[in-house]
């Protein structure tokens, strides 16, 4: 029977137990545009007691340079108008300006605001804002969660700000730029071990991974073979999932721990692996817990990778398959 992606996506399903990520970034979508802006800089502030990221190299935040700078002449009224554009996805020059950003130069602009607001150059929260019971409704949600948890909700609230650029024709993409590098936190791992696993694709992928070496990776996959992102459709193709790596996937320590590999009877394999990714935003700071989850054709290739954000640490532990 041909593999596809439909059935690949149901590969080890109880690996997708409900998390509190999408439920809280829910919370979040219902807020006013005033109470999000208030919520982000609150959570932002209180993760920054503990956790702060790094800041983002030269190169990076000169992709964003000009829009910062037209910010910064600005009066306070009209940057508090931006931000809500920008916020309420409108159809603004800079918001869709910004709605063309890769997601870590959407990340390195808001850092940027977030550094000129205590410096008093950007409109900060006004004062006296009275923080709305749905506000902190969102904070107390947000407390609860891990501190991996908690920057999957924030990059996931800032990624999906700016106008929607994807029904716009290629006539008005600006020119492709070259997505900065990384400055990676920790050598790369050269020999990946993973309790139960032997696979060489796998192997080579998360080797791969850690190297930067993305084209390296695409070549373990098939040509029609998907990568799935956490909470994410699959992106299919070589051409495509290269794309995502160069702008999503740079400087990831990849710490797989264990995993489970099962042979089909087309002779394909699936395996799950959980194990713990490093942001270079956050460093050896902070650990997400993550699976993946793999589905190998015959050949040896992988057709199928889906990642997953793992509910709970318990969960690096379910390698059953239901
Ligand atoms: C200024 C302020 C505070 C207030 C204002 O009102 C509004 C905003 C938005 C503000 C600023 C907020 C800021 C600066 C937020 C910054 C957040 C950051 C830097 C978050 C970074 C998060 C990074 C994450 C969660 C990365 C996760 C990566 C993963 C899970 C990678 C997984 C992958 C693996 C393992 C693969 O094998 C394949 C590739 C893939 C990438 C999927």
């Amino acid at each position: 029977m041909a593999l596809t992606i439909q059935s690949a996506q149901n590969i080890f399903s109880n690996t997708q137990v409900p998390s509190q990520i999408p439920a809280t970034i829910a919370l979040f979508d219902q807020l006013s545009v005033d109470d999000q802006l208030a919520y982000l800089w609150f959570a932002y502030t209180e993760m920054g007691k503990t956790i702060t990221p790094a800041a983002p190299g030269a190169a990076r935040l000169q992709l964003a340079e000009s829009l910062l700078n037209q910010i910064k002449q600005m009066s306070a009224e009209e940057q508090t108008r931006v931000m809500r554009d920008i916020a309420s996805r409108a159809d603004s020059p800079i918001s869709r300006s910004y709605g063309f950003f890769s997601v870590n130069t959407k990340l390195a602009f808001w850092y940027e605001l977030g550094e000129l607001m205590k410096q008093g150059v950007v409109a900060p929260i006004p004062t006296g804002y009275q923080m709305s019971p749905g506000v902190q409704l969102v904070l107390e949600a947000t407390k609860k969660l891990d501190p991996g948890q908690q920057i999957t909700v924030l990059r996931n609230t800032v990624v999906n700000m700016g106008f929607d650029t994807s029904d716009l024709g290629p006539s008005s993409y600006p020119k492709a730029v070259e997505e900065p590098a990384f400055t990676r936190t920790a050598p790369p791992v050269s020999s990946v071990k993973i309790d139960g696993i032997t696979e060489p694709a796998v192997l080579g992928y998360i080797e791969a991974m850690n190297a930067d070496n993305f084209d390296q990776a695409i070549s373990l996959f098939t040509p029609d073979g998907a990568l799935q992102p956490p909470f994410q459709k699959p992106i299919v193709g070589h051409e495509a999932i290269a794309k995502y790596m160069r702008e999503e996937a740079q400087g990831l320590n990849m710490m797989p721990q264990k995993g489970i590999c099962e042979n089909l009877s087309d002779g394909s394999k699936q395996l799950k692996i959980t194990g713990v990714v490093q942001t270079p935003w956050f460093g050896v700071t902070v650990g997400m817990n993550i699976a993946w989850r793999f589905l190998i054709n015959p050949e040896g290739k992988i057709f199928f990778v889906a990642i997953d954000m793992l509910a709970s640490p318990e969960e690096l532990l379910n390698l059953r398959r239901v």
